[in-house]
């Protein structure tokens, strides 16, 4: 019956790599909560969706219509990436249909995706609903993104001042050419995936907003906004709707229980980054030279490149994992640093317990943020792109037991009470997740 009114649908489609998918999934569920009439279809490949944990019935799980192409066993992961890349538009079209046949024929009346997947406003622009866009880096690289063209007149395509500040840039000013993501103006600017990077930078005016993962009081400057169009910054997003506690498989936290506050040093690189063989090893013996006691994230497959008996060695004061539970490790207080790659989420959860950082940036905004964390925020220490085992000790012993450390330890309690203001009741989280709400929903919650 045409008179009665029409449920609102929502079709979310997730960039299925790395920790995009917890990103949006979250969202999903923040949104899926807020506004209970509607229905949410989350799309995202089958073997991603066996990993999220299972919500309330107006959450719908859809796998896009084949598993990702594997390439052959040779393929890398950009490999797998770009394989995806080229096959989305048609995934995403299929995906939509399924859904709505999914529910009896209700329309889609707002389609979300990561920002990556900005080929999914084809979809809404076919169906004639809004397309809203979640960009789950941090706010310094879809700015910096945002003036690629800016960038290359400027500095051409091979930088000349690697050191030159990037101040003519509202929100970059601390950073530097050097700074910048691969693609943009050094690296391969003609790897499928820049050009899917490029290609999302002319789109996203389109949207009727850009969601951003910020933590208020993290954001580059108060004018960035103007930069973009109808920006919602609503992060961190795993505060937003806190995912079930990760399984402490390993035994992390019983390991951090045993020792003295604020001694053990975490090392982690997020999802899928890891440090060249060679710095690897010098890691292994600065954690080793510093006599601290650590735990590091570390896959199995890639501890065949640490130094020769140095599991045994620091076998005493030393747990390596494949998967640490991060968010109840970084606030359990005998942790007292963070070793990070500085992926976005990785900082946030770093923020929010007050833990302070040293960074070793690998790729994309990771170096931006690694600049900012040092000399924006002064919640920690950039290593930059090399670890010594002798710099990795003085750094070490500067954080954990001198003033420069205290100092660190200060500021990240200040921002981090700065940015519990705007997650409290009526504070700007919830007045930007409202406004989401009202887009993604546009015949009203009754
Ligand atoms: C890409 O970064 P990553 O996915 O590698 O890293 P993070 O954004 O820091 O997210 C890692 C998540 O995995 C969790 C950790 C974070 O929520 O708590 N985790 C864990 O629970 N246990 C572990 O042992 C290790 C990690 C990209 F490379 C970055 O440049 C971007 O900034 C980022 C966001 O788009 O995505």
């Amino acid at each position: 019956n045409s008179s009665l009114p029409r449920r609102p649908h929502v079709a979310l489609f997730a960039f299925p790599f790395a920790s995009h998918v917890a990103s949006i999934y979250s969202l999903a569920r923040a949104l899926a909560i807020a506004a209970p009439s509607a229905i949410f279809s989350f799309v995202s490949t089958a073997k991603t969706l066996e990993s999220l944990p299972r919500t309330a019935g107006n959450l719908r799980l859809l796998p896009y219509e084949e598993e990702i192409p594997d390439g052959g066993s040779s393929a890398g992961f950009e490999e797998v990436i770009d394989r995806f890349l080229e096959a989305a538009p048609g995934k995403i079209r299929a995906a939509a249909n399924a859904a709505v046949a999914d529910v009896g024929g209700i329309p889609v009346s707002c389609v979300v995706s990561d920002a990556f997947m900005w080929m999914a406003d084809f979809v809404a622009e076919e169906m004639e609903v809004p397309w809203v866009a979640l960009f789950t880096a941090s706010p310094f690289e879809l700015l910096a993104h945002a003036h690629t063209d800016d960038l290359r007149s400027r500095f051409g395509i091979m930088p000349t001042h690697a050191d030159e500040l990037l101040d003519f840039i509202p929100g970059l000013a601390t950073m530097r050419v050097c700074d910048l993501s691969e693609g943009i103006i050094f690296g391969n600017t003609n790897s499928k995936f820049a050009l899917n990077i490029h290609s999302m930078v002319h789109r996203l005016p389109r949207a009727a907003a850009i969601v951003l993962s910020t933590l208020a009081g993290l954001e580059p400057d108060s004018t960035f906004h103007n930069t973009l169009n109808l920006t919602l910054p609503i992060g961190p997003l795993n505060h937003l709707s806190p995912p079930p506690s990760n399984p402490d498989k390993e035994n992390c936290l019983p390991y951090l229980d045993s020792h003295e506050p604020s001694s053990v040093v975490y090392v982690a690189f997020g999802t899928f980054c890891a440090l060249p063989p060679a710095e690897l090893v010098e890691l292994a013996h600065g954690l080793e030279e510093s006599g601290v006691p650590f735990l590091w994230s570390l896959k199995e497959e890639i501890r065949s490149n640490l130094p020769e008996g140095f599991v045994e060695r620091t076998r005493l004061r030393g747990k390596i994992v494949n998967w640490a539970p991060q968010v109840s490790v970084l606030s359990h207080p005998a942790v007292g640093v963070f070793v990070t790659h500085c992926g976005w989420n990785s900082i946030h959860e770093s923020i929010m317990s007050d833990m302070v950082m040293l960074c070793r940036p690998i790729f994309a905004d990771q170096r931006m943020i690694a600049r900012a964390v040092e000399s924006m925020w002064g919640v920690g220490t950039n290593l930059n792109s090399s670890i010594t085992r002798e710099g990795f000790v003085r750094a070490i012993n500067a954080v954990l037991k001198g003033d420069d450390g205290k100092k660190m330890r200060k500021r990240v309690v200040e921002i981090r009470e700065r940015t519990e203001t705007a997650l409290s009741p009526g504070g700007s989280l919830s007045e930007n997740l409202k406004s989401l709400v009202e887009l993604s929903h546009p015949y009203g919650d009754k």
